[in-house]
């Protein structure tokens, strides 16, 4: 796909490249310090609606303990229907009006805002400030909220003067003028050396500090002259009186490479450290994690870094641990938030096959569905880590210690006197009694359940004498911290047996109930992105069956790999072998088993 090509090739350029260059930076107050105590995990809920932001603030995020969104840039920006909507449209903005955006309205994000802080969480917006539009498929506008504007032409906003002169494309990655002054992918580069566009960018960031933005994102940040980048922080105002009311916090997108290093760029905010995405995401895939005691060693000082499995970028451009890998990459979030180096930014996706393009959900006109955890394409692993944000935030300020390993693929390690976690990158469950600096006591494991107003909904676990016996599954964790003392509210639900999708089983028996009219002779299959369901090959789906007592339903069963997370679409076959497709998205699922190791995916043809 061409266009996978640039983020990959600038992905590609740092592969295997030291941090290095601390250039001298203008002295400046390091007024952004991370914000340090609880709450300080960042999810980003990439192209969520501001409405659904909203509402899993209040019912998710706030109870669990995250203490932030990262939303997908809210400034107006290019609307590319002859590209089927790409959610790359947000990283070209053409005006920074918040009027209306693919995901809502200003007043829907003001609400967010409010929302969020009411549940206790912050916002941190994603600042497209390097540069405005490409030339792309559609040259010119209007743009999302109906702004007229050319690449270079953005009227009221700005005009050729406001741009860099370089007006080509970065060629020498090595070479840091260009990488600053230059095009990144074709994107009208902002001299941002101007009083007057420091000025804009400024107002816009302002704008949403008023509102009650919190923090920052600054997309595309080494290419924006350290000085520059300076100059516009330091004309942020204060934040909301709850959240402190001092200096927004600001995270700067640096992907390292021999030259620019995060170091340049730590005198104004914290970075994202890019070698800490690829240490442990390649760690949890190889299944060799019994080092990762000193994950973050060599890179940027924890203090100052933001830290990842996998992003936005990254999943689609250089894969090595994504939603797509199911327990095993829920298993590495887990980690992250266990491990004390850095701020931890919890990934939420949404599925796509083929092209990566390829937008959110959405409507026909290309504005973003609201998000449904349940429905297809929304992933959310973002919740089945919730727990270990409990324990991320009870655990602060307390080093490793008594780690225990085999040696490869399990690793277990305290959290001082404050909690215990240990972690199976392994296919076998592992057996055995760890020794913990806990205080005796029956404690909820929040790998497995979360624990929220003192209910604990996973499973429990008695330390005794300071030790624990514990079978952890196949690409599973078990965790306890003490703010989670207590049994598990429903036993019947939580404490009998390993949860559901830790690796129980040898596989889910899984049935699907389709409810799909059809006429005499036609079939009905299940297609799907698992060789059990044909691999998208029609011929080869499950086929499904059914009699004149159950018609309109179809059933079928297949025994899926526990915790496989798929996507999958019904057909109907003619005779001739014909076939037609349901329409819409690809449903998707996760192949966990809600006890005894079966399943149940129901659905009606569309
Ligand atoms: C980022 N960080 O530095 C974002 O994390 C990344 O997602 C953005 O790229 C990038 N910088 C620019 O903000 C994405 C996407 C690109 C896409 C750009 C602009 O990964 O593929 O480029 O947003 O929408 C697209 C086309 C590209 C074309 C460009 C300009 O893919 O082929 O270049 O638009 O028209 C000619
Ligand atoms: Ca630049």
């Amino acid at each position: 796909m061409g266009v996978r090509r640039p983020l990959a090739a600038l992905l590609a350029a740092v592969l295997g490249v030291a941090v290095s260059l601390v250039s001298p930076v203008v002295a400046a107050s390091p007024a952004h310090a991370a914000p340090s105590g609880d709450r300080d995990v960042i999810v980003h809920l990439f192209q969520w609606r501001w409405q659904s932001i909203a509402e899993e603030c209040e019912t998710t995020l706030g109870p669990h303990g995250f203490g932030a969104v990262q939303v997908s840039p809210p400034q107006e920006h290019v609307v590319l229907p002859g590209e089927g909507y790409p959610w790359w449209q947000d990283y070209q903005p053409v005006s920074y009006r918040l009027d209306q955006t693919r995901r809502g309205t200003r007043a829907d994000f003001v609400d967010m805002v409010d929302t969020c802080r009411e549940a206790g969480v912050k916002i941190y917006v994603d600042a497209v400030i390097n540069h405005m539009s490409g030339t792309g498929s559609v040259g010119s506008g209007p743009g999302s909220a109906g702004s007229a504007y050319g690449k270079y032409e953005y009227p009221g906003l700005y005009q050729s003067q406001d741009f860099n002169d370089c007006r080509r494309d970065i060629s020498d990655w090595n070479d840091k003028w260009e990488v600053q002054y230059c095009e990144l992918v074709g994107l009208a580069d902002l001299r941002t050396s101007s009083p007057y566009v420091r000025d804009r960018i400024a107002d816009y960031l302002n704008d949403l500090v008023a509102i009650g933005v919190a923090g920052f994102r600054i997309d595309a940040a080494k290419h924006i002259p350290e000085a520059d980048l300076q100059a516009i922080v330091s004309r942020l105002d204060d934040v909301h009186p709850d959240w402190g009311g001092g200096k927004p916090y600001v995270f700067q997108e640096v992907i390292a490479d021999g030259t620019i290093g995060t170091g340049s760029y730590t005198p104004i905010g914290d970075v994202t450290e890019f070698q800490y995405h690829r240490d442990i995401s390649h760690a949890f895939a190889d299944g060799a994690i019994s080092h990762l005691t000193g994950l973050g060693g060599g890179l940027t000082p924890g203090a100052e870094a933001v830290v990842f499995v996998a992003n936005h970028d990254t999943q689609r451009n250089d894969p090595i641990l994504t939603h797509t890998d199911g327990a095993r990459y829920d298993l590495a979030q887990k980690f992250m938030l266990a491990h004390p180096y850095g701020t931890p930014k919890v990934m939420s996706s949404y599925t796509w096959s083929g092209d990566d393009r390829t937008g959110p959900p959405m409507s026909a006109d290309g504005t973003t569905d609201p998000t449904d955890c349940s429905a297809a394409r929304w992933v959310c692993e973002h919740r089945a880590v919730a727990g270990m944000v409990s324990f991320h935030n009870a655990v602060d300020g307390h080093g490793i210690g008594s780690a225990v390993t085999d040696g490869a693929g399990r690793l277990a390690f305290a959290r001082g006197s404050a909690g215990y976690a240990a972690f199976n990158a392994t296919d076998s469950a592992w057996t055995r009694t760890f020794t913990t600096g806990l205080p005796d006591g029956t404690y909820c494991d929040v790998a497995n359940g979360t624990f929220v107003d003192g209910v604990c909904d996973g499973p429990s676990y008695e330390v005794s004498g300071g030790t624990f016996t514990a079978t952890v599954a196949a690409d599973g964790a078990v965790a306890l911290h003490v703010g989670a003392v207590g049994e598990c509210a429903d036993p019947a639900g939580c404490g009998a047996g390993p949860p559901p999708g830790d690796g129980d089983c040898p596989a889910v028996a899984s049935r699907f109930d389709a409810t799909v009219t059809t006429w005499y002779g036609q079939e009905v299959r299940v297609v799907g992105s698992l060789p059990e369901l044909g691999s998208w090959n029609p011929a080869d789906g499950l086929r499904l069956h059914t009699d004149a007592a159950a018609y309109p339903v179809w059933t079928g069963q297949a025994a899926l790999p526990e915790g496989a997370r798929f996507e999958y679409k019904y057909v109907k076959v003619d005779p001739d072998g014909t076939v037609e497709w349901e329409n819409g998205g690809n449903r998707s699922a996760t192949a966990d088993d809600g006890g005894g190791c079966a399943r149940t995916f129901t659905g009606s043809w569309r």
